[in-house]
């Protein structure tokens, strides 16, 4: 009876949305391996509270996976096998951090499943290359929320590689047909420069596809681009979906509603994107 009903509320709304909750929103990005449970909970509050059907989580590393994932380069590839540890524990503290995150979600009824990228993708020299998603098809199917992460991954070229959060995300909104794509951010959306070191940094409320890759080349002209919290990476990950015709909302997930304001496709202070 339950299940017939969830069917039919999946078939109204067949395309998924797709929000990446940052790692820096639901971690202490400057002390390592700690969580900020006040925000994750706030935020299973809020998709909670949205009651979306068909929803794909995609969470960011922040103190857990970036800081050991440096350490022993991971991203650089296979070079020794003193890497293989660090391989082990930063692919285990991403599960650790899933799994705090997916608690908090289950708490508030949110039927979350983690599912770890480095046991269905494999990279080639960084991105993407065989995705084995059966698993979060028939998850779909049954109204399940898979709820992916940035993760260290095997990679067919260089031995291993960091998948980031922001890649996965937009492989799964081309690969699932997205109807939105939320990123969940710790400032209020995209800046004409990096609002946490200069002062007189402006919000952009919107932007077209011309308009985003404008900022793309910009941003790559800066010196400061790798520490505009990943900023550039972001904007290039997104270019080929919103040529798709996907739209996205980059929203602050660190303040109140703003997650749940974009769940419910209302506009609040962030960054919308829209191919033209
Ligand atoms: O925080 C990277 O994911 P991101 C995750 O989305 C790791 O870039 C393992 C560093």
């Amino acid at each position: 009876m339950l299940l017939g009903k969830q069917i039919m509320v999946s078939e109204l709304n067949p395309k998924p949305i797709v929000l990446k909750i940052g790692g820096s929103a639901i971690t202490f990005k400057e002390k390592p391996l700690t969580p900020n449970l006040r925000v994750m909970k706030r935020i299973a509050k809020e998709i909670a509270k949205a009651k979306v059907s068909r929803l794909l989580i995609v969470h960011g590393g922040g103190s857990f996976g970036h800081p050991i994932a440096r350490e022993y380069a991971i991203n650089e590839g296979f070079k020794d096998q003193t890497q293989n540890l660090g391989f082990c524990w930063t692919h285990n503290a991403m599960v650790t951090l899933n799994s705090l995150f997916v608690n908090m979600l289950i708490q508030h009824c949110i039927p979350a499943v983690g599912v770890a990228p480095s046991s269905c993708i494999l990279t080639k020299h960084g991105r993407i290359h065989i995705f084995h998603d059966k698993a979060i098809t028939k998850f779909f199917e049954a109204s399940f929320v898979p709820v992916l992460y940035g993760d260290a991954v095997m990679d067919l070229a260089k031995g291993f590689s960091i998948l980031s959060g922001d890649q996965l995300v937009s492989n799964l909104a081309l690969r699932f047909e997205a109807r939105r794509i939320i990123m969940g951010v710790d400032v209020d959306g995209l800046y004409t420069a990096d609002p946490k070191e200069e002062t007189g940094a402006n919000l952009i409320p919107e932007l077209t596809l011309e308009e985003l890759k404008e900022l793309e080349k910009s941003l790559r002209k800066s010196q400061t681009v790798d520490v505009t919290g990943g900023m550039l990476g972001k904007v290039r990950e997104l270019i080929p979906v919103v040529e798709k015709g996907i739209s996205v909302s980059i929203v602050n997930a660190t303040k109140p509603n703003r997650i749940y304001n974009a769940l419910k496709n209302k506009k609040a202070l962030g960054t919308y994107i829209q191919k033209g």
